[in-house]
């Protein structure tokens, strides 16, 4: 863990909400109690919107809470089907334009079909500024030798604390948002929804599955002794999710990122209709094909070249060019 991210990790800001207090809200927060926060967000001063994306109706914005830097994100959410009726009772409508049988509204629905889901993470770190701001990416293929003498080192000194997963993990924090767990320290895992989504509705479901080994660190540490483990996330995390929000293994998309941003091994369960960020090839893998792969060659992952897509002003994106590794980038 590089220093200048440690320390800020550790120097919890009297203004982000303490460990203590965020640890408790979320919680109390997660059984959906609903309850107001509304200080934290009406002191946050904007320094620079770092994406805005009409397409995905969402922003992320840079700013400061106090003397703490933080990022905000803000998401308008699907239209649950189960609320259409009183949607279009309770509204008030605005006519826009009318033009023979053609016509636009304005629809103001009542407050509580209007929310926006919002994110905040403070202190943030540069690296989570830089993860979050609309930047130039390259493909780059890295071999055996390039993860030994650039990714790793890089991972070792520079990668994003996990200490949210041990939180999860020690019952410290999302207590109460597990879907399913399972116990055993060699193949057990706890799966819970995704930071991303807001469990509202099934079209963007979205969870991970957290291993309880803690010397996994992504996809290239993956061997032939792992595939239990693998077996066992896939198998109950489907079923947990079939028992729980009734849907099936068929409509789901379970994978692994690579790189990822958290060097704590955890799988992806999206829905199949739901384009997540992230879910394209040169960043996902389907954990059924890194089963069959791990089986077919019990080193597959430690030897074979992986490619995926590099930040322009990502430290790793540094080093591989150093290593002449984007010639014409
Ligand atoms: P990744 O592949 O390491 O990173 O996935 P990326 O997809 O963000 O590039 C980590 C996953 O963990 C992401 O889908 C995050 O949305 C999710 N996640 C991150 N944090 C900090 C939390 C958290 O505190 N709680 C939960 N439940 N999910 C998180």
């Amino acid at each position: 863990m590089g220093d200048s991210i440690e320390k800020s990790q550790e120097n919890q800001g009297e203004s982000c909400p303490s460990k203590k207090q965020k640890i408790a809200s979320d919680t109390n927060k997660n059984s959906g109690d609903g309850s107001a926060d509304q200080s934290i967000l009406s002191k946050f001063q904007i320094k620079k919107v770092l994406r805005d994306s009409t397409r995905e109706k969402n922003i992320f914005i840079h700013g400061e809470i106090d003397d703490q830097e933080a990022i905000v994100i803000l998401e308008k959410t699907p239209i649950g089907q189960d609320t259409l009726v009183e949607l279009l009772k309770d509204s008030s409508l605005q006519l826009k334009m009318k033009n023979d049988i053609y016509s636009n509204y304005l629809l103001i629905p009542p407050a509580h079909l209007n929310d926006i889901k919002t994110s905040l993470i403070c202190p943030a770190t540069q690296k989570h500024v830089k993860k979050y701001q609309t930047q130039e990416t390259f493909l780059v293929e890295e071999t055996e030798e390039d993860y030994r003498s650039i990714t790793l080192p890089y991972i070792q000194s520079q990668s994003f604390s996990v200490q949210w997963v041990y939180n999860i993990l020690e019952k410290k924090a999302e207590v109460e948002r597990i879907v399913f767990e399972d116990p055993d320290p060699k193949i057990g895992f706890v799966l819970l929804p995704d930071f991303k989504w807001d469990t509202k509705q099934l079209d963007d479901l979205y969870l991970i599955a957290i291993v309880r080994q803690k010397d996994i660190k992504s996809l290239r540490d993956l061997r032939s002794e792992h595939i239990p483990l693998l077996e066992n996330i896939l198998k109950k995390g489907q079923e947990g999710i079939l028992q729980r929000f009734s849907v099936p293994a068929c409509k789901l998309r379970i994978y692994l990122h690579y790189q990822p941003s958290y060097y704590h091994l955890h799988v992806h369960f999206t829905s199949l209709s739901h384009d997540a960020p992230g879910s394209g090839v040169e960043k996902a893998h389907l954990l059924s094909d890194v089963i069959l792969n791990v089986k077919a060659n019990p080193t597959y992952y430690q030897h074979r070249p992986l490619t995926f897509t590099l930040r322009a002003d990502d430290n790793l994106t540094a080093k591989f060019r150093e290593a002449g590794k984007l010639p014409d980038c």
